[in-house]
């Protein structure tokens, strides 16, 4: 199994990379930000509870976003190798995503992290909210929480992985083609190994 983390602040192009991800590597695409609004779409208990989050730019708690995942890993049995974007956003998410794969006996292989300055991701957010209909992206000041919460409780995240060389950083500053071509390259030399 290849197992990959898709890492960086929103707005960084975590949702636009794993399309293309996805369809080069055969991996099957986890997205608790998509598993979230599918929830709020369905209008259940669940995603009533993380609305009230989403809507104020602050994160869903733990163990409503580690029971989506560890559901959607016993879901998906013959699945090649996942790839995890938008999660894990806390150490303890981390912790517990650790432990989900060891009962899989895998592990994450990697994790890519998308480097994009404050100002960009504003640009780009406010950008997406003139017609995506998320109301997490129409308001500078959501927008600019989700940023401050990034750095509070999410960019740690990447230390974690870091104990165990399993990072890198790449430019998400770019065209859609460069940056998918940097992190295809990093993805090859560990795959080939
Ligand atoms: P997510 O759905 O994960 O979304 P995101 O962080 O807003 O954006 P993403 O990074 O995927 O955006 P994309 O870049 O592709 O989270 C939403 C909310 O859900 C969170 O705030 C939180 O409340 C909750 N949540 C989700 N997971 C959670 C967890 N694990 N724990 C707790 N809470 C959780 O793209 C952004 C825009 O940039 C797009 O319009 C795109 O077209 C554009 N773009 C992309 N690449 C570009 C490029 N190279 N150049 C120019 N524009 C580009």
């Amino acid at each position: 199994m290849f197992n990959l983390i898709l890492f960086g602040p929103p707005g960084s192009g975590k949702g636009t990379q794993s399309e293309k991800l996805i369809a080069t590597y055969n991996l099957k695409h986890l997205s608790t930000g998509d598993l979230l609004r599918s929830e709020i779409t369905e209008q259940t208990p669940l995603g009533m509870e993380a609305k009230n989050f989403m809507d104020k730019g602050q994160l869903v708690p733990d163990e409503v976003v580690i029971g989506m995942i560890s559901s959607a890993l016993e879901a998906n049995p013959k699945a090649k190798g996942f790839l995890f974007d938008g999660f894990p956003r806390t150490a303890a998410q981390a912790e517990a995503l650790d432990k989900l794969l060891e009962l899989k006996k895998t592990s994450i292989n990697l994790m890519l992290a998308l480097e994009v300055s404050e100002e960009e991701l504003v640009k780009r957010l406010l950008k997406r909210g003139e017609t995506s209909g998320r109301s997490d992206d129409t308001n500078e000041k959501v927008i600019r929480a989700r940023i401050a919460e990034y750095h509070k409780k999410t960019a740690a995240v990447a230390d974690y992985y870091k104990k165990f060389n399993k990072v890198v950083m790449i430019k998400g500053e770019g065209t859609i083609e460069t940056i998918f071509a940097a992190l295809s390259k990093e993805i090859d030399k560990r795959k080939s190994k």
